[in-house]
């Protein structure tokens, strides 16, 4: 009896997709304070004086600005901290989140 070793004629090839980040994003108002719009982005989003400021006196001239990108659940977390920080004060700060391209 003649044994056949047969090769397989297709290789599957894994990959693993990166999840896709989210950007989130700082929208202008007319109300909230700069310094207190500055204070938020540096308890919540970890920056710097300089890098806060930058954000928020873009969003204050252009309407918004991204403030970092992170994964969905992470970005959504921060977005709501972020946004009821400014409701605990009386404020309209709203950070909103959408997925990146
Ligand atoms: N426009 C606000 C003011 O003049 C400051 C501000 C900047 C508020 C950015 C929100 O996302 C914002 N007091």
């Amino acid at each position: 009896m003649i044994d056949t070793v047969v090769k397989p004629k297709t290789r599957v090839k894994t990959t693993t997709e990166r999840p896709r980040l989210h950007k989130v994003i700082l929208v202008n108002d007319d109300f909230t304070p700069r310094e207190f719009v500055v204070t938020v982005l540096k308890a919540e989003f970890r920056m710097t004086e300089d890098q806060a400021h930058k954000v928020m006196i873009t969003a204050h001239r252009r309407g918004v600005c991204v403030v970092a990108v992170f994964t969905k659940d992470v970005a959504e977390t921060k977005a709501t901290r972020a946004t009821d920080a400014g409701r605990a004060k009386g404020y309209p700060l709203l950070f909103t989140t959408e997925p990146e391209e």
